[in-house]
């Protein structure tokens, strides 16, 4: 029998409820495959957590997290602590403090899926994001001048290494490689940006020589997000900064019908430490506590999990029967369905089951 150790930390919100789901259905997985078995040590760490203990996680908290398979988070942040802290808390401590440095994000229209793009094939969208995940505009740094005063200056500082954004820039071109995609496209503002932004072009066009076969083009965001709606089957990997890559892609699930469709892998590639898997949502306190959250965002989060654990068939076993859900229109009411959260974790347990 093999031990897989998670962490768990459904955090705020619909993360609660979208967790609980998951369990539920790892709990499943574990029944069909037979040799596996899911260790889950759960932990309390939140915006409500912050409100008792006034961190949102205890200050060994990465030491307690450390030794597990896989990390799964909900979703961080809940009105009463400001969204700053509980970010920098929570998620950008995880992220950081264990080189997740890829933020990996498909964007896939699956059948069944109402894209409010006109769209002439459904295959229109089916591309990944790589967002760099631990520094940019992400680090972090900065000050302010003369406070309350007119003169009053906010800075907010983007560091971006040679060492942090060739990797993830080519980590884009070996996915491109490994699955024979056509192109990437990075996300650029260097003509405003006179620092950054160049210098992730240059490293873009040092790393893209050594990929010849693959198209390589850099776009300014701002041409891109209007592309990602007017022309989406143009991409196939788009490799973006911290920023720039949370805002596509939080554009791109909602160019599935929903922001409540897109899973987030947090990925340290050598695995050195952990990973964490998570949807791209966050925790939604206008539908938290009325049992509709949309799990899919967290179940396909759960399929990139697997795959990463090197549970392949359990994996493609979990997509296959969360397409088959969403095909037969099971699903929650942000994507026009009449079914609540529990409905679609039964309805996704007996396809499992089926499929199997
Ligand atoms: N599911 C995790 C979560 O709460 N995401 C919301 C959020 O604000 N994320 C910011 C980010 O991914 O940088």
């Amino acid at each position: 029998m093999r031990n897989i150790g998670l962490k768990v930390i459904p955090g705020d919100g619909i993360g609660i409820e979208v967790i609980h789901e998951a369990k539920i259905v790892l709990k499943e997985i574990e029944k069909i495959h037979g040799g596996i078995q899911f260790i889950f040590d759960e932990y309390e760490w939140s915006c409500e957590y912050y409100l008792k203990h006034g961190e949102m996680m205890p200050k060994d908290g990465l030491k307690i997290l450390e030794n597990c398979d896989s990390i799964l988070l909900g979703a961080v942040g809940f009105p009463g602590v400001p969204d700053h802290i509980s970010l920098r808390g929570l998620l950008l401590p995880i992220r950081m403090g264990f080189d997740q440095y890829i933020n990996f994000r498909p964007i896939k229209l699956l059948p069944g899926l109402k894209s409010p793009l006109v769209l002439s094939s459904p295959s229109d969208i089916d591309f990944v994001c790589i967002r760099e995940n631990t520094e940019g505009e992400y680090c972090g740094k900065g000050y302010y001048k003369n406070e309350n005063t007119p003169e009053e200056i906010a800075v907010q500082e983007a560091w971006f290494s040679r060492k942090g954004t060739e990797r993830v820039i080519r980590y884009a071109f070996e996915y491109a490689k490994k699955n024979n995609l056509k192109s990437v496209v990075s996300g650029t503002k260097s003509n405003s940006l006179n620092y950054s932004m160049v210098f992730w072009d240059k490293i873009f066009n040092e790393v893209k020589e050594d990929y010849k076969d693959i198209e390589a083009r850099s776009i300014l965001i701002d041409a891109l997000s209007g592309l990602f709606i007017l022309k989406p089957q143009m991409f196939d990997v788009v490799v973006a900064s911290n920023l720039f890559g949370d805002i596509l892609t939080d554009l791109g699930s909602a160019m599935l019908g929903s922001i409540g469709i897109s899973p987030s892998g947090n990925i340290n590639p050598e695995k050195k430490y952990p990973s964490m898997f998570e949807p791209v949502h966050g925790s939604a306190p206008d539908i938290a506590g009325k049992g509709i959250a949309n799990p899919i965002a967290t179940f396909w989060a759960l399929v990139l999990m697997l795959e990463h654990l090197d549970l392949n068939n359990m994996s493609a076993l979990l997509m296959n029967s969360l397409k088959d859900c969403i095909k037969d229109g099971i699903v929650t009411p942000d994507l026009g369905g009449s079914y609540n959260t529990k409905q679609v974790t039964r309805e996704l347990c007996s396809r499992l089951m089926r499929q199997h």
